[in-house]
């Protein structure tokens, strides 16, 4: 007999069901046990006196033990869950669970010590499902436009970006690199004409940070694509990409996600509100009184990421503000800039935090191979520099973290985001 999920078991038929024991009540007569699986919980009912070798399996149950039962599903006012109950006629027992070491309350390294248990609850099964969407939505909509999905090596030969935060690894007998971005490769793409390219795969980021939205290794949703006549066709892309993506997370899990997490899914409207680098240190001074040295107006600071979903509410109620114009010195070489020497491109931040980089890039040879060695970048990224020698079309794109997204859109650190998280100190289980 077939196993059927519990939230689909048909009513007045005997069936299959199979999961984890989330309660379990053994009284002398009768035995009541709470069964969840991914689709949701379901309560069955044992008659001891009429099961005996049910019963004898039942006083070996322990909480979180894995059970298949089979039965009658029949319809029972009295059962708070659905009102639904399983008589169970056989019972066996797959996996016997010893006491649990974590509470609903333990701390958050306690559960990420035994993540496979935390992720059992309802909240995570839910954060996960979300992020699937959330992706799924976003392949499809590249996919209606014709983008290639490509997957690039993430064993490298060279640090790619600035080679500061690089982890480095034995290779044979020579080093290697773990990728800090696809970034070269999706550029390379656009050398190979392939016009439009997204990939969505591991990064790597050997940064000491302990903060809520750092992780030494992520989930990247990077794309590029050929033509464009500059990065606001990059911005205007991304909008609409992240407009998909959360109507489709509202329309399947926006009411589980309030009944959650407490909070809305809101699907931004287009366009989203743009503001320059400088002006927003402005505004932020004149309307809530942060300053900040002018020497760190090129970047922007951490407060002023979170300040800016402030303003960014309080000026055009949106949620999502594109922050242009950066200085030349705190972005990548690889940046096209535009007759003053300001790079054309931005960074994208939700609800106060900062969810993408994008922009157009050199693709003119002799000006990328000044513009990198201006940074002290010479033969590191030469390998790169080749890609632009035989024909290249103007080009732009960004990086998204998917971690990030999801850990705003719920409200929670990226260590409960990830699957399995990992920092400086974390690298199991
Ligand atoms: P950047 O370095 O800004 O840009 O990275 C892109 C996006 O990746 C996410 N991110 C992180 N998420 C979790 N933990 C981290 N340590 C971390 N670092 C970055 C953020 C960030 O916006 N090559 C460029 C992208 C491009 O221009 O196409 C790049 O990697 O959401």
């Amino acid at each position: 007999m077939k196993r059927v999920l519990v939230n689909e078991a048909p009513v007045g038929e005997y069936c299959r069901v199979a999961g984890f024991v989330e309660n379990l009540r053994n009284k002398r007569y009768m035995a009541f046990i709470v069964l969840r699986d991914f689709s949701g919980k379901l309560q069955l009912t044992v008659d001891k006196g009429a099961y005996p070798e049910v019963a004898e399996q039942v006083d070996r149950l322990t909480v979180e033990s894995v059970i298949t039962a089979e039965g009658r599903l029949v319809e029972n006012p009295a059962v708070k869950m659905g009102g639904r109950e399983l008589v169970v006629e056989k019972l066996t027992v797959e996996s016997i669970s010893d006491a649990m070491p974590l509470m609903a309350d333990s701390a958050i390294d306690a559960r990420m010590d035994y993540r496979w248990i935390d992720l059992r609850t309802e909240k995570n099964r839910l954060m996960l499902q979300a992020q699937t969407t959330m992706v799924a939505a976003m392949r499809e909509f590249l996919l209606s436009r014709n983008f290639v999905e490509i997957h690039t090596p993430k064993l490298i030969g060279a640090a790619s970006e600035s080679g500061s935060d690089v982890f480095e690894l034995e290779y044979f007998d020579r080093k290697a690199y773990l990728s800090q971005s696809p970034q070269f490769y999706k550029q390379m793409a656009m050398a190979a004409g392939l016009e439009r390219i997204f990939e969505c795969g591991p990064v790597f980021r050997a940064e000491k940070s302990f903060t809520r939205r750092h992780a030494t290794e992520f989930t990247g949703f990077d794309l590029e694509f050929s033509y464009i006549d500059s990065f606001r066709d990059v911005m205007e892309l991304e909008a609409e990409l992240l407009q998909a993506a959360l109507a489709a997370v509202a329309e399947k899990h926006g009411g589980e996600i309030e009944r959650l997490f407490g909070l809305k899914t809101i699907v931004p409207t287009l366009p989203y509100p743009q503001i320059k680098l400088h002006d927003l240190y402005d505004e932020l001074e004149r309307r809530y009184g942060y300053t900040v040295d002018e020497s760190e107006k090129g970047d922007l600071t951490t407060d002023a990421e979170q300040l800016s979903y402030r303003f960014s509410m309080d000026e055009y109620g949106h949620e999502f503000l594109f922050v242009t114009d950066y200085s030349a010195e705190k972005r990548a070489f690889y940046h096209m800039r535009d007759e003053k020497g300001i790079p054309q491109g931005y960074d994208l931040i939700w609800r106060g935090t900062e969810i993408t980089t994008g922009a157009q890039r050199e693709h003119r040879y002799d000006v990328l191979k000044q513009q990198a060695a201006e940074k002290g970048l010479g033969d590191d990224v030469k390998f790169y520099t080749e890609f632009f020698r035989y024909g290249c079309p103007p080009h732009g794109g960004f990086g998204l973290g998917v971690d990030r997204m999801t850990m705003l859109l719920l409200d929670i650190g990226i260590k409960e985001a990830e699957f399995l998280f990992r920092s400086p100190n974390r690298l199991t289980p």
